[in-house]
C-alpha cells in the first residue's frame, strides 16, 4: 500500500508524521506550503487537499482528509499495530465516541476563537471534555487505558498549546510520558524538509 502525506512542519499533520511512525507504515511525505496564521505562506498548487490545508494523504489512488477520520483510517489499515481497538473490540464504540468529541469539540470550539468568545454551550462542551479526559489520564494512564492513537491526537494538543487544558496535574505528567515516544522523534526528525 503506497501512501503519501501531504504536509507542512509543525502543524496538524505533524502528528500524522508521528501516527505514521507508530504504526511502523512506509510512507512518502510531500512538502507543502500553507497559509500561516502570521500571514506568511500560501495555498500550494501541489497540495491535493480541496481546502489546501494540511493533513491530507492519498491511499493508492483514494485521497481523505481530516485528521479525526484518517486516523481510524489507518490505524484499520495497520490493526497489527494495536494502536486502536479493532471493528469487533468492545472498546470500539468508545473510540469512535473520542474521535468526535475530537472533531466536534476540539476542532468546533477551539478553532472558534478564544475561550472569552465561547458561548456557554460551547463552555459546557468543553469543560465535558476535559472532565473525561483528565478522569482518564489521571492515574498514569492513557485515553483508552493503554497507549492508542487518542493520545496523539488529542496528546498533540497539549504539545501545540498546553494552555488548552488546565495547568498542572493529571496533564503535565501525561504530555511528559508521550513526549517520551521514540516514534515522535522519528516524526519530527522528518518535519522540515531535508536541507
Ligand atoms: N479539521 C482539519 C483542520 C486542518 C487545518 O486547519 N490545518 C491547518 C494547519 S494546522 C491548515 O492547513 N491551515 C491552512 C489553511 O486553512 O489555509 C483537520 O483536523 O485535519
Amino acid at each position: 500500500m503506497s501512501i503519501i502525506v501531504h504536509h507542512s512542519p509543525q502543524t496538524r499533520s505533524t502528528r500524522l508524521l508521528w501516527l505514521l511512525e507508530e504504526l511502523g507504515a512506509d510512507y512518502r511525505v510531500n512538502y507543502v506550503t500553507i497559509r500561516r496564521m502570521d500571514g506568511s505562506g500560501g495555498p500550494d498548487g501541489n497540495n491535493p487537499h480541496p481546502l489546501k490545508q494540511v493533513p491530507a494523504i492519498e491511499v493508492g489512488d483514494q485521497l481523505l482528509i481530516e485528521s479525526a477520520l484518517i486516523f481510524p483510517f489507518l490505524t484499520d489499515r495497520f490493526r497489527i499495530a494495536n494502536l486502536a481497538p479493532t471493528p469487533t473490540h468492545p472498546r470500539r464504540a468508545e473510540y469512535f465516541s473520542w474521535l468526535g468529541l475530537y472533531s466536534g469539540v476540539v476542532e468546533g470550539v477551539l478553532g472558534s476563537g478564544s475561550p472569552e468568545t465561547w458561548s456557554p454551550v460551547q463552555n459546557e462542551a468543553y469543560a465535558g471534555l476535559e472532565r473525561r479526559w483528565s478522569a482518564a489520564i489521571k492515574d498514569g494512564g492513557y485515553i483508552l487505558g493503554d497507549f492508542s492513537a487518542l493520545d496523539i491526537l488529542f496528546g498533540s494538543l497539549l504539545q501545540w498549546y498546553r494552555a488548552a487544558m488546565p495547568a498542572g496535574e493529571p496533564y503535565d505528567n501525561y504530555l511528559e510520558r508521550i513526549s517520551q515516544r521514540p516514534a515522535l522523534a522519528r516524526a519530527l526528525q522528518k518535519d522540515s524538509p531535508p536541507a
